[in-house]
């Protein structure tokens, strides 16, 4: 496995990612999407497979409670396995809303055709992936599902190595490490 090279002066910006049950359920999709992540430069920080509990998804998606979907979208979410990702780059946030595509399936198979929703969205609900709108969005919203990580201490010891690099994804963990001399082959 090759090692990336990093070493931009920005620190890393931390996003929440999901791939949500429409996508989990086809393991090419969830496959492909994941190869989107490592092939952007993208690192993985941690990453879980859940089924989320319908009362933690109310809360998650509670901005949007009244909204004719609201319901529809909760339902779905605790519907099947989902996967969450905490990913690091210097424009984490942009960069995962970017590769999703526009929310709405239609507008994304027009507007962008080669992004995750635009080749992979089945309907405004079921659309492949979340991510994060803002970098205190993805605090919160990685707090909701890594209750463990504290996004302090990760700054303090984990950023500026994986910052300064060279680091290289584990196949094994399904997370990006820090290479310590030769990365494993
Ligand atoms: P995004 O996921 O692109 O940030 P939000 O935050 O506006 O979009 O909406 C959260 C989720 O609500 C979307 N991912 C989608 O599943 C659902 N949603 C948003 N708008 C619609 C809609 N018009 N019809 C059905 N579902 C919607």
């Amino acid at each position: 496995m090759a090692a990336l090279r990093r070493g931009a002066p920005g620190l890393l910006q931390l996003t929440l990612a999901l791939i949500k049950p429409d996508a989990v359920a086809h393991p090419l999709i969830l496959e492909a999407i994941h190869q989107q992540i490592l092939s952007h430069q993208l690192l993985i920080v941690r990453a879980r497979d859940l089924v989320w509990g319908r009362e933690a998804c109310g809360r998650f998606y509670q901005e949007h409670a009244g909204r004719f979907f609201y319901q529809r979208l909760v339902e779905f979410m605790a519907s099947g396995p989902i996967r969450a990702y905490i990913l690091a780059h210097q424009d984490a946030v942009r960069l995962w809303r970017t590769l999703m595509g526009p929310t709405q399936v239609f507008r994304a198979r027009h507007a962008a055709p080669a992004s995750i929703r635009g080749s992979f969205g089945l309907t405004d609900t079921r659309n492949t992936t979340h991510g994060s709108d803002s970098v205190v969005a993805a605090s919160r919203e990685i707090a909701a599902f890594f209750p463990d990580f504290s996004e302090q201490r990760w700054y303090q010891e984990e950023e500026p190595r994986l910052r300064s690099g060279p680091v290289y994804y584990d196949v094994e963990g399904g997370v990006h490490c820090v290479a310590r001399g030769e990365p494993p082959a």
